[in-house]
């Protein structure tokens, strides 16, 4: 392995592309991804980007979709409904299936309710007469009448669970029908043709009104895909089609169309495994909502999901679903969940679900300044990495609302589970280095700042929801510093009535000091992460080799003012080393030549702005390392 075959996928573009001088890119007057929410058509002009032939989002270039696609949520995208799954599926729940041909009839429940309509539908064969006079044929003559279509749309949600000390499984026995919420039904016609469209309610049933005279092979189908907000799971492994379960439509006017799991004791049949989408869907939408409800003004951006039974954890073509493992892109703005039997899936660890959503909620509602790469238990991280995780797992807790993270996986041909607890420390400890660089302590910490249970002296305060919006999606978003347990706590301090004392003793529970600033003040550790170094600067610092790139042992924070002027950077090393300059989050520039300790770049500043430059460190060898850094503006 190269030194650092992790953090790249978190810059990946910046990455070496960006040499000396890079421009700030919001400083840039042309459409750009800083600048137009739609796309940048061939002149630079913003678009905004849901046409056929100027088809995009996020300031990208505009697509042109061919005549198999459509431009949904700014993407040129098949959809595809395996269809044949769909009819296949509601038999096997013995709900919808009626669908398939007995029709109303063999529905029973459905039939009986809808009574007339049934009859109604029969318009078709039976013409006026049957029909009754009714709304439908009557009057017009010629001209036809509306079927109402209306059923239940369900899937299967298996729960996850994991107990200290004893394991855990997904309990498939204990699956139970869930409601699908808020999610897209159409009405097609002849596998292609939309006629119609609506949404599901929360209890998961929908109605729609479709002409009565409709000839062909007729389809309900459902999608994985909420319009408020917009969320919708795709297939990464088959054109980013967006995962749908569908019913025939005969003669009933009752559909009911059922997602099922799929497991069949000792695998999956992948034809009947289609709750999957469903579930994440339905997760990811609880955690919105939950912000929503206290923060209704609250508006997420678009969000693309990326499910499917190839996704590995394995690296390499994402196309072949070779993902890695679950994660939020920040280059793409879209989730990735692994989905492959036998070795890792996620989409019933609503844990895991919501903690990617928190990365998504950190990069589109507030900031996050890390750098990525791996973490995990008893790992002392850079303080940028163990917030935002700290925090992917606290919101988890939060929303679910369930305290202990849960993560289903094969061992050894074994489908088990693992976890740990936002609340409970266990005994013997599984946070052997309390601190701000730990995730685990960072994740308690938020937990207890945001909780109302009463579990001990440490914790005196119970902010809410509402508070943490407000914190991440205003005062961390805007730090001059760096986004860590630093700033979040200096927020909430800064909210109106604010416990200070309350939240000094829960951060002295994770062997936090008592911090009052976005750089640390008030605890050491933090507070020597930034070194202040306006220019003309000409220090460094000792890094410690040996340890991950994305540690606390191997970076380093250099803040200087913006001259106004242009300014040069430098770092100067035996080891290998890189540079990362930002402005408020914003990322200016790297220099980082692989395998190379002599870095440097010019860069146009703002006079009086905060810059950050980070100093990152690939040392191999254990021990200390010097490194020079030069911060000038002639
Ligand atoms: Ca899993
Ligand atoms: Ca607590
Ligand atoms: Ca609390
Ligand atoms: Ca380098």
């Amino acid at each position: 392995m190269t030194r650092h075959p992790f953090t790249r996928w978190w810059l990946v573009v910046a990455t070496l592309v960006c040499i000396a001088g890079c421009t700030p890119v919001e400083e840039e007057s042309t459409c750009n991804t800083g600048n137009c929410a739609g796309c940048c058509d061939a002149n630079g002009a913003c678009q905004l980007g849901i046409t056929q032939n100027l088809c995009g989002m996020g300031g990208r270039r505009c697509d042109v979709c061919v005549a198999t696609q459509a431009c949904q949520f700014g993407r040129c995208a098949v959809v595809n409904v395996s269809t044949g799954g769909g009819a296949g599926t509601g038999g096997g729940a013995g709900t919808g299936g009626g669908s398939a041909t007995g029709g109303g009839s063999a529905t029973g429940g459905g039939a009986a309710t809808g009574g007339g309509s049934t009859t109604g539908g029969g318009s078709a064969a039976g013409g006026g007469s049957t029909t009754g006079g009714g709304s439908a044929v009557g009057g017009g003559g010629g001209s036809t009448g509306t079927r109402v279509v209306t059923g239940l749309v369900t899937y299967d949600f298996v729960p996850a669970r994991y107990v200290q000390g004893q394991g855990g499984t997904l309990f498939f026995t204990q699956t139970s029908v869930k409601p699908v919420r808020g999610a897209v039904v159409r009405v097609v016609q002849n596998g292609s043709t939309v006629v119609a469209t609506t949404s599901t309610a929360d209890d998961g049933r929908y109605s729609v009104s479709i002409p009565s005279d409709l000839t062909g092979a007729l389809q309900v189908q459902a999608l994985a895909r909420t319009t408020t907000p917009s969320i919708q799971v795709e297939d990464n492994t088959s054109n980013n089609a967006t995962w749908a379960v569908g019913a025939a439509l005969g003669a009933s006017d009752v559909v009911n169309v059922h997602a099922t799991h799929g497991w069949t004791g000792n695998g999956y049949n992948v034809t009947n495994r289609r709750a999957a989408p469903f579930a994440i869907l339905d997760t990811m939408l609880t955690a919105s909502r939950a912000f929503t409800a206290v923060r209704p003004a609250a508006s997420f951006p678009p969000l693309r999901v990326n499910w499917s039974p190839n996704n590995a954890p394995q690296p390499g073509d994402k196309a072949q679903g070779n993902i890695s493992t679950s994660h939020y892109s920040p280059s793409e703005g879209e989730i990735y969940v692994l989905g492959l039997s036998g070795a890792d899936t996620d989409e019933f660890d609503t844990h895991v679900i919501v903690h990617e959503w928190g990365h998504y909620f950190e990069d589109k509602m507030s900031r996050s300044d890390s750098p990525g790469g791996p973490h995990g238990r008893g790992d002392v991280l850079d303080a940028r990495i163990a917030f935002g995780e700290a925090w992917g797992t606290a919101v988890a807790a939060m929303v679910l609302p369930e305290t202990m993270y849960t993560d289903s996986i094969w061992s050894q041909n074994q489908l088990l589970a693992w976890g740990y607890d936002a609340e409970t420390i266990p005994s013997p400890t599984d946070d052997e280095s309390p601190s701000a660089f730990s995730e685990y302590s960072v994740l308690r910490a938020i937990y207890d700042l945001y909780d109302s249970a009463a579990d001990g002296a440490h914790d005196q305060v119970a902010v809410g929801l509402g508070a943490v919006y407000d914190v991440l999606a205003n005062h961390q978003k805007n730090t001059d510093a760096l986004t860590t347990l630093a700033s979040f706590v200096t927020g909430l301090k800064a909210l109106p009535g604010a416990n200070a004392s309350g939240i000094n003793a829960t951060l002295q529970k994770y062997n936090v000091g008592p911090v009052t600033s976005d750089y640390g003040t008030g605890d050491s550790n933090l507070q020597n992460m930034f070194t202040i170094a306006n220019a003309p600067y000409n220090g460094g610092i000792g890094l410690l080799g040996g340890f991950p790139d994305n540690s606390y042992q191997q970076n380093q924070y250099f803040v200087f003012t913006g001259t106004g002027r242009n300014v040069n950077v430098s770092a100067t090393s035996t080891q290998d080393v890189a540079i990362h300059l930002y402005r408020r989050g914003a990322y200016l520039g790297s220099k980082d030549q692989v395998v190379n300790g002599t870095e440097a770049f010019t860069t146009p500043t703002t006079n009086g702005a905060t810059y950050v430059l980070v100093l990152q460190g690939f040392g191999q060898q254990m021990g200390t390392y010097q490194v020079s850094v030069t911060i000038n503006s002639p």
